[in-house]
């Protein structure tokens, strides 16, 4: 299987620890999101949305980082991340799709302007961006910090690609300055993440 990647794609990290968790060995493509390569004719064949992650699986190409995890999971005999119990697979399912679109569009900004910009050394945060991400993305994690409140892991059924989903693009929480450092729960259960194999295992994937 091969992966269409950028080491500063949040949504790449996700995939990246749902395969390092379920012991896939991807063979990584770099698309250089600073080169532009997102814009290139052959990768819009891939994806005509212009965005990394997509996976390629004997001819099979899947975009969307939740999609990509999904089809991993299924398609590893005996994981335990994504359950087949239909209200346990419902349960990750409603937070991944809380991912895509509570928690994620605040943070986007937050990592667009704050530390991307700056990376690909293309200027300054625009504050009125920042305020808007800000506010967006104290709304999503203080519902996350209260369900994480007495729970081990997001989803009750354990450990599921939910929680890679939600904490990868925490990872930049410093460099991206996201609000969520005085949000106890969310950072005790990140810390947990940050513990496991997978994740330890993709760090060097990252810039
Ligand atoms: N909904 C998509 C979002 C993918 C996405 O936002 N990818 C970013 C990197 S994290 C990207 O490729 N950006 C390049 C661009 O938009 O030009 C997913 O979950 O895979």
């Amino acid at each position: 299987m091969r992966l269409y990647y950028h080491p500063a794609s949040t949504c790449s990290r996700r995939v990246l620890l749902a395969a390092h968790h379920l012991d896939i060995n991807l063979e990584l493509a770099l698309v250089d999101l600073f080169k532009g390569e997102q814009h290139a004719l052959e990768f819009l064949k891939l994806n005509p949305n212009h965005q990394v992650p997509v996976l390629e699986h004997e001819g099979f190409v899947l975009s969307e980082s939740y999609a990509i995890m999904q089809y991993l999971a299924d398609t590893t005999l005996g994981q335990t991340v994504y359950p087949v119990a239909p209200r346990e697979r419902a349960d990750v399912n409603r937070w991944l799709f809380w991912c895509g679109q509570h928690f994620m569009p605040g943070l986007a900004i937050l990592n667009w302007e704050n530390s991307i910009k700056t990376l690909a050394g293309i200027g300054a945060a625009d504050p009125a961006e920042v305020a808007r991400g800000e506010s967006l993305l104290i709304k999503a994690a203080t519902v996350l910090n209260q369900h994480l409140d007495g729970r081990e892991w997001i989803c009750d059924s354990g450990l599921s690609i939910a929680d890679f989903a939600i904490a990868a693009p925490l990872a930049d929480q410093h460099r991206a300055k996201l609000p969520v450092a005085d949000l106890p729960h969310v950072q005790r259960w990140l810390k947990q993440v940050q513990a496991l194999n997978c994740w330890k295992g993709t760090e060097t994937q990252r810039p």
